[in-house]
C-alpha cells in the first residue's frame, strides 16, 4: 500500500475516518468550488492513489452552499488558451474523472446548491449522488459561449438520456427537487443533510470486502464499454475472483449457519 500525504493538498480539504471513509471536499467556497487546474490535478492525485491506499469509501463534497460552480471560467478567461491548451485541460479532467469512475473505490457525492457545468460532470463521476432541497442541476455551458468538456456526453447523457442532454444544453435548463431525483441524477433525496446521509451510505458501502467494491465500481462502468458478449465473459472472469476470494468464505459460512442478516423487506 501507499501512503496519502495529506500535507500535498491546498484545494481539497482530506479527512481520514477510522472505518477507511475518507471525505473528500471541495474546498474553494469563496469560489463556489469552481474547478481550476490546480484542483483538477489534486483530485487526479487524490483518486490516483486511493485504491493503493487502502481507502474504502470517499464522501465527495463541497464546502459553502454550492456543491461546485464548474469550470473555473476566471482562470479560464484569464488564462487565454490556445484550443490545444484546453484540449490537454479537459484530458486532465478526464484523468480525474476516469480515476473516480474507474477505480474501485466508491465514491458518494453529498450534492447541495448549484451542481452546474463542470460540476455536474464531477458529480456524475460518482457511482452515488445524494441531493437535499437545495440542489440544482444545470449545464450553463451553451449561455457561456462554451462546451462541455468533463465527460458530460458520455456521463450525464448515461444518466439523463440524450434528448433532455441536449435540451439542457441548449435552454439551459435547471432540474431541482424530486424530479431531478426520479430523472436519475441522484439516486437519494433528502430532507436534511446529504452529507449525514452520503456519509451514512459511504460506511455501509465500507463494510463490504473491499475486492468486491473494486468490482462494483470499475467492472461495472468498464462493462458498459464492451459488446455484450465481452461483457459477460469479463463477468465471468471477475466474478471468478471475486466469489472466490478467502474472504468471502467466513461471510457464506454466515449465511450457511444461519448467523448472518436476511435480506428483508423494508419496513
Ligand atoms: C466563479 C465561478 C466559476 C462562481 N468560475 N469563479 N458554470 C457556470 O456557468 C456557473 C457560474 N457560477 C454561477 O452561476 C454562480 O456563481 C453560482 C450559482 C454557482 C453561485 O452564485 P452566488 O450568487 O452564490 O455566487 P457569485 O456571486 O456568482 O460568485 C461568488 C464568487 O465565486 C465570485 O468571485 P468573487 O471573487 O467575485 O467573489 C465568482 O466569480 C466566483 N465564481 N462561479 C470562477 N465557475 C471542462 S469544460 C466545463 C464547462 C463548464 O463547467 S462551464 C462553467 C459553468
Amino acid at each position: 500500500t501507499v501512503e496519502i500525504d495529506i500535507s500535498r493538498f491546498k484545494n481539497l480539504d482530506l479527512q481520514a475516518h477510522e472505518d477507511g471513509v475518507w471525505v473528500v471536499t471541495l474546498n474553494r467556497p469563496t469560489k463556489r468550488n469552481a474547478l481550476d487546474i490546480d484542483t483538477i490535478e489534486e483530485l487526479v492525485d487524490f483518486f490516483s492513489t486511493a485504491p493503493r491506499a487502502g481507502v474504502k469509501a470517499v464522501v465527495l463534497a463541497g464546502a459553502g452552499d454550492h456543491f461546485c460552480a464548474g469550470l473555473d471560467l476566471i482562470e479560464h478567461h484569464d488564462e487565454d488558451r490556445s484550443p490545444a491548451d484546453f484540449m490537454h485541460v479537459c484530458l486532465r479532467w478526464h484523468e480525474a474523472f476516469n480515476k473516480m469512475e474507474y477505480g474501485g473505490v466508491p465514491v458518494i457525492a453529498a450534492l447541495q446548491g448549484a451542481v452546474v457545468g463542470g460540476g455536474l460532470e464531477l458529480a456524475s463521476s460518482a457511482h452515488v449522488r445524494v441531493m437535499d432541497q437545495s440542489t440544482y442541476f444545470a449545464l450553463p455551458e451553451g449561455q457561456r459561449g462554451l462546451f462541455t468538456g468533463g465527460g458530460a456526453t458520455i456521463r450525464v447523457t448515461d444518466l439523463v438520456g440524450k434528448s433532455r442532454m441536449i435540451d439542457m444544453m441548449l435552454t439551459g435548463r435547471v432540474y431541482q427537487g424530486q424530479e431531478a431525483c426520479d430523472l436519475g441524477l441522484a439516486q437519494y433525496i433528502v430532507e436534511g443533510s446529504s452529507f449525514d446521509k452520503a456519509l451514512e451510505l459511504a460506511r455501509r458501502t465500507a463494510e463490504n470486502l473491499p475486492l468486491s467494491n473494486f468490482a462494483i465500481c470499475s467492472a461495472v462502468s468498464h462493462m458498459q464499454n464492451m459488446s455484450a458478449m465481452d461483457a459477460a465473459y469479463a463477468e465471468a472472469v471477475v466474478a471468478g475472483v471475486v466469489n472466490t476470494q478467502p474472504d468471502a468464505r467466513a461471510r457464506l459460512a454466515a449465511f450457511a449457519d444461519k448467523s448472518a442478516a436476511r435480506v428483508r423487506r423494508n419496513d
